[in-house]
């Protein structure tokens, strides 16, 4: 057949597709398209998985679904970060066992980055951005320190797998070259794109953000258990002998994937899937709350919280509700090898969202107002999959400073504060003496790469290389 004869062939068929879903506009600009733009097109067109669309449409877009919230709801049970007086020599031994699997290279690292960072408005891969208070370090910068630092801690390989996006890949993958991957052996660096879902109008409708290009959105982090499996992140885990995933998102400067406790607690308790929280700052902090309901432990997401649990008060007094989700979780590698394989889905969730499109004449308009549904699931949707969970509460000081807006709350500015108040805490328990102001915040700038501690105990044999601090210093320990 010959070339002219194929595309025409495929048109037509992508024409039927849409014509018998009422998505006949998508060709409407297709005399105006040079042959570039057509096939880009098409190629759109054919990679819309209808089945999973089509009942989504009638599901999620036209119809705003309830959330699924159990009449039995009640604050997940956690295991304390300090351990009770019965817990001691639990939590020792969990900690001990944690060392060891970190140390026999039984853990990868897992970094969600295909979002795409819509309330920071940084135009680029979210990893990308500068974040510690002296030095200018990214993000990727940081979570790759940080496995080097293990690595040469255990000399043991430890593997890193990255979820991106369309969106980002190419730009993430040029960036970590240049870097060079910060140290790490290339080989251990593996990145993939998360599938992609067509944005839709409030009647159902695929949207053009161009006379050629449909909208496309990454179909939430939940995507990452079936990108793992199919794109065969999994097998390779497998080969290495990687049997527990680390899995954190790439907002979180402050997070410390290899904690020896949790990844040994969750060892010795026969956690599938794992989850660390820490209490929330408000009754309606932009969290997910870790509950169980219904026989199992489930995040409720933030934006599905009925008021009347999110303001619910035990009888001391205090918030019920109060286990804040740090999207910090481990899962076992044979928990998504088991729920993936075979007929595997994560509940789907609606966004409502600002989506670029064109007028009738074809010039590109950004609504002031959401104008579209999106099409997400959520990793934490796996949990009430999982024959064993286990929850551990941490200091939000120590573990969580996530930068989602450009400045305020959960800013760079706050994670750059957070990151400096940490690691002046951290000198001063190894009996450092760190200037404060009246205020008695950090009167001094501090960065410790992750090359010269990766926790509070780490620095204590390493004071002598610390300069004497005086007021304003900036200091970047390596
Ligand atoms: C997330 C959690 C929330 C809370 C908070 C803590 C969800 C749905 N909510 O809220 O419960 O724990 O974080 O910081 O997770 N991502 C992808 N692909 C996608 C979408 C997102 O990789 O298709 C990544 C994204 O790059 C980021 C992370 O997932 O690393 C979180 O995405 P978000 O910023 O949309 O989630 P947020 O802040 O609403």
């Amino acid at each position: 057949m010959a070339a002219g004869e194929t595309a025409e062939t495929r048109y037509q068929q992508c024409r039927d597709t849409l014509e018998q879903r009422g998505q006949g506009h998508v060709l409407r600009w297709w005399t105006e398209l040079d042959s570039s733009q057509r096939s880009h097109l098409l190629d759109q067109i054919e990679a819309i998985p209808w089945e999973v669309v089509d009942p989504l449409i009638q599901s999620h877009v036209l119809r705003r679904p309830m959330p699924d919230i159990p009449t039995d709801l009640q604050p997940a049970p956690v295991y304390p970060c300090e351990p009770g007086a019965g817990h001691k020599e639990l939590y020792e031994e969990a900690r001990a066992l944690g060392r060891e699997l970190i140390a026999a290279g039984k853990v990868a690292a897992f970094t969600v980055a295909g979002g795409q960072g819509t309330r920071l408005g940084y135009d680029g891969p979210k990893g990308m951005v500068a974040v510690t208070p002296v030095g200018d370090r990214t993000l990727f910068c940081i979570f790759a320190e940080t496995i080097k630092a293990v690595r040469d801690r255990h000399q043991v390989s430890v593997p890193w797998y990255i979820m991106t996006s369309a969106a980002n890949h190419i730009q993430t993958l040029e960036y970590l070259r240049a870097e060079s991957f910060f140290g790490l052996p290339e080989g251990e660096v593996s990145l993939f794109p998360q599938a992609m879902l067509p944005a839709l109008d409030f009647d159902g409708r695929l949207v053009l953000t161009a006379k050629h290009d449909i909208a496309l959105a990454p179909d939430g982090h939940g995507g990452s258990l079936k990108a793992l499996a199919a794109g065969g992140a999994l097998a390779n885990m497998r080969v290495r002998g990687i049997e527990i995933i680390s899995y954190f998102q790439v907002d979180n400067p402050l997070v410390k994937p290899f904690d020896p406790l949790f990844i040994g607690l969750h060892a010795k308790t026969g956690s599938e899937m794992s989850t660390k929280v820490a209490a929330k700052t408000d009754d309606l902090e932009r969290v997910g709350n870790v509950c169980v309901g219904g026989g199992a432990t489930r995040v409720i997401e933030y934006s599905d919280l009925p008021d009347s649990i999110a303001h619910a008060r035990n009888p001391a007094g205090g918030r019920k509700f109060n286990a804040g989700n740090l999207a910090i979780h481990l899962l076992d590698v044979s928990f998504i090898e088991r729920i993936t394989d075979g007929a595997f889905a994560l509940p789907y969730r609606r966004a409502e969202k600002v989506v670029p499109t064109i007028d009738d004449a074809g010039a590109r308009q950004t609504p002031g107002e959401p104008n579209a549904v999106k099409l997400e699931t959520f990793v934490f949707d796996a949990l009430p999959m999982a024959t064993k969970t286990f929850v551990l509460e941490v200091e939000r000081g120590e573990e969580f400073s996530p930068v989602k807006n450009p400045t305020g709350v959960d800013s760079i500015e706050s994670a750059k504060r957070d990151q400096n108040r940490r690691a002046c805490r951290w000198l001063e328990e190894a009996g450092v003496n760190v200037p404060r102001a009246s205020d008695g915040e950090p009167d001094v700038l501090i960065t410790i790469a992750p090359s010269f501690a990766i926790d509070a105990e780490e620095v204590l044999p390493k004071t002598r290389k610390v300069p004497r601090l005086m007021p304003r210093d900036q200091v970047l320990l390596t």
